[in-house]
């Protein structure tokens, strides 16, 4: 048997590599195409769509992990739901999955999850996690063109501690993915340039078709995706169901390559 098994590289060739390739793809995309805030299901598909498309996408992520409420389908069980005519993603992602139901459709949520990241990154979303949006970059005319953006765990030290200034990275569009909170939408709400309204009862029927059909601009720069658009428009409750979710991601990538081309 040889002696050693491991080519002969140290901590400091290692901690070279972390920190040197972090930080040149952190250099590539301060300025991108797209900005997806938020790696939940309508973030990472849409940001799928738009790479594949050839758009230089970052998505930046508060977690250090991706995928949002997609792990879960609903009520701490992992099995996710979708209703006709959203399975045809999961076809397209090689989710395996069955019909319960007529257009009723359910996966392994840890496997219909991972294979969401997986195709994310396939198609060279690239990703900043552990980093939290927390304002926008307003140009003329109030146009979104980037967002403010620190270390997450900056924000949960005690003020004296943390008064660390932030840095900002522009991109054409930005894009609100941050699911119930619409952490982007309320960085114009607080300067009086949108107004959220209150959600509607539980309605699956309803909610992911006007989810779907709302996303869009809802601001000059800002595309808004995924239940940030619930909470953005006070739509019905959706419910443990995702097909909207994904639908949601994919409507706003055509929108979004629509309004690149004009750029
Ligand atoms: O919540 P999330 O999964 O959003 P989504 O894509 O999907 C919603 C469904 O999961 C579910 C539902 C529909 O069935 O009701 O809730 O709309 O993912 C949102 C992601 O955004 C991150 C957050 O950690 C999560 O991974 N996020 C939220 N605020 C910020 C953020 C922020 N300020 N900066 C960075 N990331």
């Amino acid at each position: 048997m040889a002696d050693k098994i491991f080519s002969a590289v140290g901590e400091k060739e290692i901690t070279r590599a972390i920190v040197g390739e972090y930080f040149r793809e952190f250099t590539e995309y301060v300025e991108s195409d797209v900005i997806i805030v938020g790696g939940g299901p309508s973030g990472l598909i849409a940001g799928r769509d738009l790479a594949a498309a050839g758009a230089k996408v970052l998505l930046i992520e508060r977690n250090n992990y991706l995928g949002g409420g997609f792990w879960i389908g609903g009520y701490l069980l992992n099995k996710t739901t979708v209703r006709a005519p959203a399975q045809s993603v999961l076809e397209e992602l090689g989710v395996p999955f069955s019909e319960t139901s007529p257009g009723l459709f359910v996966a392994d949520a840890p496997h219909a999850c991972a294979k969401l990241i997986a195709a994310a990154c396939d198609a060279g979303v690239k990703i900043l996690s552990m980093t939290l949006c927390d304002d926008v970059v307003l140009r003329e005319n109030n146009r979104v063109a980037g967002v403010v953006i620190n270390w997450t765990p900056v924000s949960t030290l005690p003020r004296a501690i943390a008064a660390l200034d932030p840095v900002a990275i522009e991109s054409k569009i930005v894009v609100d993915g941050t699911g119930h909170d619409a952490s982007v939408v309320k960085c114009l709400e607080r300067r009086g340039l949108l107004k959220c309204s209150t959600f509607g009862a539980m309605w699956v029927e309803r909610s992911e078709d006007l989810v779907v059909q709302h996303t869009g601009e809802a601001h000059p720069g800002l595309i808004v995706i995924g239940m940030a658009v619930s909470t953005l428009y006070g739509l019905p409750r959706m419910g443990p169901t995702f097909g909207g979710m994904l639908l949601s991601g994919k409507k706003a990538a055509e929108i979004i390559l629509g309004l690149l081309s004009k750029k």
